[in-house]
């Protein structure tokens, strides 16, 4: 972990790009070329809860060292939603995890990504919002989003959630709406977007946020507290960093509850469970859509136990909206950010793996199918923008030491 990728000499982030696996349409040697040492993947062929057997990890990595990288990141070992709920067969996957922690860790793989989020992973309405140079970026309505919850999924007592204007502007979005285009909405919701590990009709979906019933924040955060509590010995005694993505949007949607959002969110994480190996997925994307998320001063905070960073940059209106940006413009500070990063990174000698957070359909890709965000082109643009930036940023370090 403290090999230094970068290429000023000194200590900065390394490069990886997130892949799919063999189905993926950007390849490994796709990635190679952008610049990457590193590959943040998963086996997503494996079933949700189930452990991950030695020789699938090692078959793997084999496929990612055979094209001349490393896989840096798990992302993700996903979390069964009976440990989020605490219902049912959940200390078997509370087991199982551990497991797949060890199995990772006897390859070699050390830092490993997960969430909490009940239900739906990361959720958008629009796929392919065009954006003023014509190239494609996703984006979240809040009024589609409302609609969808209103008036599509009929979610018992969800008018009690959004205030009056909400109401009002979700149902004038839904009447200009046709029927394929409240189908794609749906679909958009609650499908399954590129590495989620799951994937609904209506009816399931309705079925899964009924699981959640009685369970409110400080019940989630419990049962998040107890799975760190079982879990995070285990990283520590395999030397295993285990990272959490924030929640994103980082807020409640449908009446579910999120428990990491917040620089308070993380801070309770850390006082029940102060191991390093409790460590945290910095996601500048999904942080950044809260304005009271300080993003530099949280890498300060947090500095010790980021280990995984997604760069991306989202920009949002006064009714809740946003859309992914170009990684330099949106409402993130990028500048800020990545003088943070760079600063933890040289303080602690580690190269902390990076990747550009997703990218715009744009150029040539425009004519392909892709995975929404995890284009090879946007990507790859977002990567040398940001690559220029942590350059300047580690040589003017060095030029003032
Ligand atoms: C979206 C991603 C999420 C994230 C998982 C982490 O592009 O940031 O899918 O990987 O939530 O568990």
């Amino acid at each position: 972990m403290s090999v230094n990728y970068s290429i000023t000499g000194s200590y900065g982030m390394q490069q990886t790009m997130r892949w799919y696996g063999p189905n993926d349409p950007v390849s490994l040697s796709d990635i190679l070329q952008a610049g990457c040492s590193g590959i943040v993947t998963a086996l997503h062929h494996i079933p949700n809860g189930e452990i991950w057997p030695i020789a699938e990890i090692e078959k793997r990595k084999l496929e990612v060292s055979n094209a001349g990288l490393i896989w840096s990141v798990v992302e993700s070992v996903p979390v069964h939603e009976h440990i989020k709920t605490q219902q049912g067969d959940f200390q078997k996957y509370i087991n199982n995890y551990k497991q797949s922690i060890r199995n990772l860790a006897s390859c070699g793989i050390k830092i490993i990504t997960y969430n909490f989020m009940p239900v739906l992973d990361w959720t958008r309405t629009d796929l392919a919002f065009v954006v003023e140079d014509g190239s494609k970026a996703l984006r979240f309505e809040k009024a589609a989003f409302i609609a969808f919850d209103l008036f599509i999924l009929e979610r018992p007592g969800s008018e009690t959630d959004y205030s009056e204007d909400e109401i009002e502007r979700a149902k004038i979005r839904f009447s200009e709406m046709n029927a394929s285009e409240k189908e794609l909405l749906t679909r958009n919701i609650i499908a399954g977007l590129p590495g989620s590990e799951e994937s609904f009709t209506i009816t399931q979906f309705q079925k899964a946020l009924d699981t959640y019933q009685g369970i409110d924040a400080s019940r989630l955060r419990k049962n998040l507290i107890y799975f760190l509590q079982e879990i995070i010995p285990i990283a520590d005694e395999c030397g295993v960093k285990m990272v959490i993505h924030p929640d994103d949007p980082p807020y409640s949607i449908l009446g579910l509850p999120r428990v990491l959002s917040t620089t308070s969110d993380f801070e309770e994480l850390i006082s029940a469970v102060p191991s390093l190996a409790n460590g945290l997925c910095f996601c500048t994307g999904s942080f950044g859509v809260r304005t009271d998320n300080n993003l530099p001063k949280m890498i300060e905070q947090f500095g010790d136990r980021i280990n995984f960073i997604h760069l991306r940059s989202t920009r949002r209106n006064e009714f809740g909206d946003f859309y992914e940006d170009n990684h330099l413009d949106g409402d993130v500070d990028m500048y800020q950010v990545v003088k943070q990063l760079v600063k933890i990174s040289q303080a602690r000698k580690v190269s902390i793996p990076m990747r550009p957070d997703h990218g715009h359909q744009m150029l040539d890709d425009l004519k392909k199918k892709t995975n929404p965000g995890y284009s090879a082109i946007g990507r790859l643009r977002g990567l040398a923008e940001l690559r220029g930036l942590e350059y300047g940023i580690i040589k003017s370090f060095a030029d003032s030491a």
